[in-house]
């Protein structure tokens, strides 16, 4: 990156002065002054800006995964400029091409030793008047720059114009974990709604969904081998209010969504506790056999598995099985919180048959920061693979009221960790006491608290290179519409996505605070609901 200089996060130039009220920026400003996340480096280059308008062509050499995001880029700029974009494939690089272009890391401008995955979600934008030229490692970069030159474009004069500033941006995520918790359990939400949610975390660089498919009151995944799990627990929802689930289909699509996005999905199927929906549907689950009543209250803690029921390790092994052969990703989920009626070696011993269950099916598990202290492979029978696995689990940090020792103890045997402190990035909690829907355990979350934070000091014991990243959460106990979701969302999602993507000595409130109101316009236009927050000047700069 030696050969890019850096910029002022605080957003330098071009928009125009506060102290001297409103007036219309007269030229585009640069992505440190315009993008959410902001980019880790950013050069104004002199010159006129590049025009979006009449003559503008998407340019690939024809592979896929360059048509593949000059495709979704295409019906965005078009969107924008109210004209359709076409997408060619040829030598063309003259006036009015927007080139798409994979190249090696220093094509790019990485230093050398980039981490692979980083560079692989590495971009390099450059801006002139003539034309705009994107290099990537891979897809993930393209599509980054993509919404990149899109937050940075300002109308025109001219009508169906839009103008994008002179620049040079080299761009790169600080963690490779940048992610959305989403619970589908407590309220169900269709692909549809999920579709718009993955939309909005693309357009802020972030890249896992994590859906939380199973809980007390519902069940939200039709598994092949026990079709009963979404037949009878799929019907329920906090309150009785409608439930739903996917069907298979209906959670490929999803996931192939995603990942047309470049989002991995992670599902989550909650145990040992927050299982009375698996309970109700699923008799031979429970100690007497019958199956249990449905819950429709907001209480947690309260239900469990039982490590000698019969049933137990089967049912472990067939769905854990099914939602690992049907999800493309890496991970599962296996829950792990809050179980508050068990003693630990019971905990230990099912915690690790849903470890071993995922190693033989081939995924890496993740859990909730309570599945920690049954991370140790000492002192119980394993075999090596599980070992291996139990080693190799990621860690979610969530309460900061206790667990921070476990977490760190687990980190010190090999486990990663994904920070998602609920005073900062839960964001089921309420901004104030005004807002209509959400919960207040973790206490009010403004912007700023979301905003305002650093991830290496949440847990001061866990070494930096065990910290895959960051992940919001969004509990659906009170929230049943994407309206109330969205509201949740916006801004505190972009707020988030800066602190996993951008450097620490790039990010800065006041900057920030600066790149927010630009957002809006593409949030009303898909009709999302945002949080006007009071912490805020969202307009007269
Ligand atoms: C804690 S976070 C929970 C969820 C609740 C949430 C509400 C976690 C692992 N468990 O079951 O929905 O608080 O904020």
């Amino acid at each position: 990156m030696a050969e890019v200089r850096s910029a002022s996060a605080s957003g330098s130039g071009s928009t125009s002065d506060p102290a001297i009220g409103p007036t219309r920026p007269s030229a585009p400003p640069t992505a440190d002054a315009a993008v959410i996340p902001v980019p880790a480096h950013v050069d104004a280059r002199p010159g006129a800006p590049f025009v979006i308008g009449p003559g503008m062509r998407l340019v690939t050499d024809g592979r896929p995964e360059a048509v593949a995001t000059a495709v979704l880029m295409a019906s965005r700029l078009g969107r924008v400029s109210d004209r359709p974009v076409a997408v060619v494939h040829e030598q063309d690089e003259g006036p009015g091409a927007v080139v798409l272009r994979l190249g090696d890391a220093a094509e790019v401008g990485l230093p050398s030793g980039t981490d692979a995955a980083i560079a692989h979600e590495a971009y390099r934008l450059e801006v002139t008047s003539e034309s705009v030229v994107i290099t990537a490692v891979a897809g993930p970069g393209l599509l980054h720059a993509a919404y990149t030159l899109q937050q940075c474009a300002e109308p025109g004069e001219a009508p169906g114009t839009w103008l994008v500033a002179a620049q040079l941006v080299v761009d790169l995520p600080r963690f490779t974990w940048r992610g959305l918790c989403l619970d589908v359990a407590r309220h169900f939400f269709d692909v549809d709604a999920i579709r718009d949610v993955v939309d909005v975390m693309a357009s802020y660089k972030l890249n896992v969904l994590h859906l939380h498919l199973t809980d007390d009151q519902g069940w939200r995944i039709d598994v092949p081998s026990r079709p009963e799990l979404a037949d009878v627990s799929g019907k329920t929802a906090v309150d009785g209010d409608p439930g739903g689930f996917y069907t298979a289909q209906d959670w490929a699509r999803l996931v192939a969504y995603a990942e047309s996005r470049h989002i991995t999905v992670i599902p989550e199927i909650d145990m040992p506790g927050h299982v009375n929906a698996a309970l109700h549907a699923v008799g031979d689950l429970t100690p007497t056999g019958r199956p249990a009543r449905e819950y429709t209250g907001i209480d947690v803690g309260f239900s469990r598995l039982h490590a000698d029921v019969p049933g137990t390790r089967p049912f472990l092994h067939d769905v854990l099985g099914d939602v690992a052969a049907m999800t493309p990703g890496p991970w599962v989920h296996i829950g792990g919180d809050e179980v508050l009626t068990m003693e630990a070696d019971e905990y230990r011993a099912l915690v690790r048959m849903a470890v071993e269950e995922l190693a033989a099916a081939g995924k890496t598990v993740v859990g909730w920061q309570e599945i920690a202290g049954a991370l140790d492979a000492a002192g119980a029978p394993g075999t090596p693979a599980l070992e291996e696995a139990l080693a190799g689990a990621v860690v979610q940090y969530w309460d900061e009221r206790e667990g921070a020792a476990e977490v760190t103890r687990a980190a010190e045997l090999g486990a990663r960790v994904v920070l998602s402190p609920a005073t900062r990035v839960y964001l089921d909690m309420k901004y104030d006491d005004a807002t209509p829907v959400g919960l207040e355990w973790a206490g009010h979350v403004e912007v700023r608290d979301s905003y305002e934070w650093e991830p290496l000091e949440v847990l001061p014991g866990v070494p930096a290179d065990r910290v895959l990243g960051v992940e919001a959460a969004l509990w659906t106990e009170t929230v049943r519409t994407s309206e109330d979701l969205f509201l949740l969302l916006l801004p505190r999602l972009a707020a988030v996505a800066e602190v996993a993507w951008s450097p620490a000595e790039r990010r800065g409130w006041e900057g920030f605070e600066a790149r927010l109101p630009r957002q809006t316009r593409r949030w009303d236009e898909a009709g999302y609901t945002w949080y006007r927050s009071p912490q805020v000047r969202w307009s007269g700069r």
